[in-house]
Order: C-alpha cells, then sequence, then structure tokens
C-alpha cells in the first residue's frame, strides 16, 4: 500500500484531497466571475438546465427552440460524458448547438464554458443554454457564470428528490416539473414536491410543463422573455446612471 504520511498524526494511506477540492472550486468561481462580466457586457442571458439523466432537458431545449427562435437569438452549450448526439437534435430543432464532451467528468466547469464560448459565436446572443451533465449532485458545486440555474424533476422520477439533493434545489432559481404529460399515470405529488423544495429554499420557483404536450410551455418561456428583458434594462440603467 502507497503510504502517504509523513508523521504520526497522518493517517497512512490516506489521501486528504479538501485542499485540493477547494482551490478547484475556487479557480472554477474565478472564471465564472470572467463569464459572468462577458455575459454582462454583451446583454446575454446565461441559463444552466440541471437535472438527472433522461428527466427531459435536450427535449425541453428541443420544443423551446420552437417557441423562442424566431423571438430571440439563441444558442445551447451541452455537456455530456460522450458522443454528439444532443447537440445534434437541438440543432435539427433550429437553433446553433455545440457539444462538449466533457470525457467521463461528472460536471461542466466554468473553463470548459469559457472555452466553448468563441466556437458558438457567444457575442449577439439574447439568451444562451448550457444544458449541464445529468446528475443531481457534481453540477450543484460548479458555479458556470450562470444569471439563473433552472432544475427539471420529471414526473417519473419521483417526488422526493429536493431533500436527497439539497444543494441542487438551494442553487436553483427555478424548478420545472417535467413531463407533465404523464403526471395521471405515475404516483407522484406535485404539492409534496414543491413543499419538500420550498422548504431547501423558500424563494425557488415552480412552473409544471410538458416538452410533448406543450402544456406549461406558454410559462416557461414567457419567464425566459422576462428574465431576458430584465437583464437588458439593467444595463441600460447602469450605462445611462
Ligand atoms: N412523456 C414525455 N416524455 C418526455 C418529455 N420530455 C422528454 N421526454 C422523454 O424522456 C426521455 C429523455 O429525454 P431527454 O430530453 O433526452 O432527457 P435528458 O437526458 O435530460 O436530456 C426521451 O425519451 C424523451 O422523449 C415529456 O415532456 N413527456
Ligand atoms: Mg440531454
Amino acid at each position: 500500500m502507497t503510504q502517504f504520511a509523513k508523521s504520526n498524526r497522518q493517517p497512512v494511506g490516506a489521501v486528504q484531497c479538501e485542499n485540493t477540492t477547494l482551490s478547484l472550486l475556487k479557480a472554477n468561481d474565478f472564471v465564472a466571475k470572467s463569464i459572468r462580466d462577458q455575459m454582462q457586457a454583451q446583454d446575454t442571458l446565461l441559463v444552466n438546465i440541471t437535472s438527472s439523466a433522461g428527466s427531459g432537458k435536450t427535449t425541453l431545449m428541443q420544443a423551446t427552440a420552437r417557441y423562442l427562435k424566431d423571438q430571440l437569438k439563441m444558442a445551447v452549450l451541452v455537456g455530456d460524458l460522450e458522443t454528439e448526439r444532443d447537440a445534434i437534435r437541438i440543432r435539427e430543432a433550429g437553433v446553433d448547438s455545440l457539444q462538449i464532451v466533457t470525457n467521463g467528468v461528472c460536471h461542466l466547469e466554468a473553463q470548459m464554458i469559457l472555452q466553448a464560448l468563441p466556437h458558438i459565436h457567444a457575442e449577439g446572443l439574447d439568451l444562451l443554454f448550457i444544458e449541464n451533465v445529468g446528475n443531481l449532485v457534481c453540477p450543484a458545486a460548479f458555479d458556470l457564470g450562470e444569471d439563473y440555474r433552472v432544475t427539471l424533476i420529471s414526473s417519473t422520477e419521483g417526488d422526493d428528490k429536493p431533500k436527497k439533493y439539497p444543494r441542487m434545489f438551494l442553487t436553483s432559481e427555478l424548478m420545472l416539473i417535467s413531463k407533465a404529460d404523464l403526471l395521471p399515470y405515475v404516483p407522484f405529488s406535485v404539492e409534496a414536491l414543491t413543499q419538500d423544495a420550498r422548504e431547501v429554499n423558500p424563494e425557488i420557483e415552480v412552473i409544471t410543463l410538458s416538452s410533448l404536450s406543450g402544456e406549461g410551455m406558454e410559462t416557461w418561456c414567457q419567464w425566459l422573455l422576462e428574465k431576458v428583458s430584465e437583464k437588458k434594462a439593467r444595463r441600460q440603467t447602469a450605462v445611462s446612471a
């Protein structure tokens, strides 16, 4: 067994990673701030979409593209461990999309976003989505410079997630309850989920929708349009002050 201990006070054979993790997150936050500054300067709303794998993120990006592509200049960065499949699906819905392949990393980091921005021609966009890697754990810890973090919970994955994965709900401004068309067929309580999410984060907003039936899409797209306008208005106020 490898011996890492140099004194009796340190455990033998154990690697203590805390400081490495903290400095990694500090470096990430530094890059996230520079992304936030860039998005601020060019009036682009940046929205980080998180959820478990299969909750419907890509399908939502496709449906949102169909609703909003004639009203807004938008694009999607999409992270996965392997393949370009999601970016291809999103491009087929009519908006530009770039795949970030993480090669096994379970989340996107700010540095990956910074490197991708020139390739998606981010200047001039009103709205840029990041579809994060599908899980409710690692992506919660990494700020990507987003204005808003939006977490999907689908009706098929159970209504008990907010208290199991509190950090994700604590750091999200909006929870989307997806696959609403399946609610009549599964044991899932929108009320119980909403109550748990609000016990974790009293400020969290909630919208129930289905990318397939279209239910709730109007409310979601209205939410996005308002946030885009608010960001532009805030900058106008700052410039004229
Ligand atoms: N019934 C139903 N199925 C959906 C909905 N949204 C996505 N799906 C299905 O859920 C599966 C996973 O969707 P996907 O968008 O790839 O999930 P992602 O892994 O979070 O990006 C696919 O088979 C989709 O067709 C929805 O609103 N209703
Ligand atoms: Mg996807």
